[in-house]
């Protein structure tokens, strides 16, 4: 990706701190596994978004006072042992090129503590801010009782000044964030496409009697094959009644002729996500009782897509999907009130998408352009069997919406046809 996207974000970011204040981000590490094993590294999304590297133990300072900005880099040095067992280390001049900063301000990450100490905190004539009044810390909280990792981080600053006031940096870069620029929406449409080639590989191949792990392989082989870095979160290869369960992962279960499977997945093009699902008979020819099924769910999808433009509310969003899936449920005899709606759709029709799959921002305020998110209706009929959710990615344009995923097939006569052998 082009630097200029990661040096105008932090730009934007710093205009909105405070004068007289400092901030950190960490890139995070690779998380224990077991013994030595660890789970692969994720790039923390904020540091990612404001420097375009993903690489762990990397830190990024942002001091502002008096109105300018300065920025510091604090990488992991190269060494003997990193080189021959863990593979390449960037220099300071490549981290300069990915991220736009200028390689004077790029450190090693054992010059950090001591900057903080003499740049920033201590009351000396060359420190860069005089007595600062806020640190800036992303400060997302996966779980109500854990301590972010910055305010571990950075405890013998938070301990020996309790006068400098501690802010939340996501509150600015959630917001920041929401509103996609080119760049961006281009990896999502990248990694849309990886998803388009994993699941067309999987219409030639599903056939009765494959286990839906084979079709979750299928689809990451082929996806990762057509450049994907990888999978944007764990593949649902639900087929028939496990498609009734919203977060079914064990994709360990053999198709039957009648099934219809749901297949909720996504691809990675660098961190940036897709977030797709399509629905299909097993046979690759829908019943009758599936069509009529499928088709409702198909035509609220597409209803919805149409709705999507600047100045809808979420909720609005959510409640028309809800209006037209319980009018076509009752239509066809799925439920016989509308208000029986909850046993069939229980989950929300939409949620952003970006650098996370659930990505930031506030659900509070109206649509903006440059936003992306999931367009998802979806019906879980436990006692047919039937699990029905067809998922597309949908830009907010000035005048309405574009759907990014509109090359991936999902009209009945399309699928039958691509499937047809
Ligand atoms: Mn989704």
């Amino acid at each position: 990706m082009n630097k200029e996207l990661f040096i105008k974000n932090r730009r934007v970011f710093a205009e909105q701190m405070e004068d007289r204040s400092f901030a950190v981000f960490f890139s995070g590490e690779a998380l224990h596994k077991s013994a030595d094993q660890y789970f692969p590294y994720e790039a923390n999304r904020n540091f990612f978004y404001l420097t375009g590297l993903s690489r762990p133990n990397y830190i990024l300072v942002l001091v502002k006072s008096k109105a300018s900005i300065l920025e510091f880099l604090f990488i992991e040095e190269a060494t003997d042992y990193s080189e021959k067992w863990l593979g390449h280390r960037y220099s300071k001049e490549e981290a300069a090129v990915i991220s736009g900063f200028d390689v004077k301000t790029i450190f090693f990450l054992d010059r950090f503590e001591a900057f903080i100490a003499n740049a920033i905190l201590s009351d000396s004539r060359k420190n860069l801010v005089k007595v600062p009044q806020n640190l800036y810390l992303d400060l997302y909280r996966h779980q109500v009782k854990i301590k972010p990792i910055s305010l571990q981080k950075l405890d013998f600053v938070l301990a020996n000044y309790p006068e400098i006031c501690v802010q939340n940096a996501n509150q600015i870069l959630d917001q920041q964030r929401m509103i996609k620029a080119d760049d961006e929406i281009t990896e999502i449409e990248k990694a849309i496409k990886f998803t388009q080639v994993g699941l067309e590989a999987v219409w030639k191949q599903a056939v009765p009697g494959k286990n839906e792990r084979e079709l979750d392989a299928l689809f990451e082989y082929a996806s990762k094959s057509a450049g994907s870095n990888g999978v944007s979160f764990h593949t649902i290869a639900a087929s028939g009644g496990n498609a009734t369960t919203l977060h079914y992962e064990e994709n360990n279960c053999i198709i039957s002729d009648d099934n219809l499977v749901l297949m909720d997945l996504g691809c990675l093009s660098g961190p940036y996500a897709s977030d797709i699902t399509r629905t299909f008979p097993i046979l690759g020819k829908f019943s009758d009782r599936q069509k009529a099924i499928y088709s409702l769910v198909l035509d609220v999808n597409k209803k919805c897509i149409a709705f999507v433009k600047p100045g809808i509310m979420m909720d609005d969003l959510n409640a028309y999907a809800k209006k037209l899936l319980a009018e076509g449920a009752k239509r066809i005899g799925i439920i016989e009130n509308e208000a029986e709606i909850d046993n069939v759709y229980y989950h929300s029709v939409s949620h952003y998408l970006g650098l996370d799959v659930h990505d930031v921002g506030t659900y509070l305020e109206p649509l903006k352009p440059g936003i992306v998110l999931t367009i998802e209706p979806g019906l879980y009929i436990a006692k047919e069997h039937i699990g029905i959710r067809i998922e597309d990615n949908v830009l907010v344009t000035e005048t309405g919406s574009r759907n990014l995923s509109h090359n991936i097939i999902k009209e009945i006569a399309d699928l039958e046809k691509f499937m047809s052998r």
